[in-house]
């Protein structure tokens, strides 16, 4: 496959404490485990820091998200009384706003990215749900569909045409900077072994892998990539 690495982005999505089993880590502390932790999410660490550098060696680009999301985040079940994680919630201009533990709260630990994750081969760091009141799944689109995060001008301005995507969680995060990614236009390829789902509610990853499968998202076994 030909892959022209300088029109080429990695899109490295959450790959952050509260998305990650416990661990410990290097600076003496064990991380119990995220608020919000996906099972094996940790693995998709070490696919991903290969691919970010073999990337960036080629002279493309390697684009970490941050979910950030302020104390009180509409996304938040704590931020509606009477409500509990897993309810969906219609919100002016998002329809089925799922309710998540507090998780990414900015500046914590559980917001910070995993601590193998290689930030040296990173160009850029784009945080997303950072509005009180507005969440953001995709790197592209906010949760309105129509507020963009500027990453869209960033690739368009660099020349990329094709991105690799990869990170937490399949079925929600990746799943939605996937499509969104496709409606653009991009080439999209997904790294089996670089994403990892949620799984809430049941079957919701067979329905996200279907779903990207049909949009014309081409998925590598390891090693099929680069
Ligand atoms: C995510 C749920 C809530 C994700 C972020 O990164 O997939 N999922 N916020
Ligand atoms: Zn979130």
């Amino acid at each position: 496959m030909d892959i022209v690495l300088q029109e080429t982005a990695l899109l490295e999505i959450d790959p952050q404490n509260d998305f990650c089993p416990a661990y410990a880590s290097g600076t003496g502390r064990t991380y119990p485990g995220g608020a919000l932790a996906v099972n094996r999410g940790d693995e998709v660490i070490e696919p991903l820091n290969a691919l970010a550098a073999r990337i960036a060696q080629g002279g493309g680009r390697v684009i970490a998200t941050a979910d950030w999301h302020p104390r009180g985040h509409i996304s938040f079940a704590s931020s509606h009384p009477g409500r509990k994680t897993g309810d969906s919630l219609d919100l002016p201009g998002v329809k089925g706003q799922i309710l998540w533990p507090d998780h990414c709260v900015q500046g914590t630990w559980g917001a910070a990215f995993h601590e193998k994750l290689d930030l040296e081969p990173v160009n850029l760091i784009l945080r997303k749900g950072a509005r009180v009141g507005l969440d953001s799944y995709s790197a592209f689109f906010e949760n309105d569909r129509t507020s963009s995060t500027g990453l869209e001008g960033y690739l368009r301005g660099l020349g990329i045409k094709t991105l690799i995507i990869g990170g937490l969680a399949t079925d929600y995060c990746v799943f939605y900077t996937v499509l969104d990614a496709r409606r653009l236009g991009f080439t999209v390829f997904v790294p089996e072994d670089a994403v990892r789902g949620v799984g809430q509610p049941e079957g919701s990853v067979e329905q996200a892998l279907k779903t990207m499968a049909e949009a014309g998202v081409v998925f590598k076994k390891p090693g099929e990539l680069l």
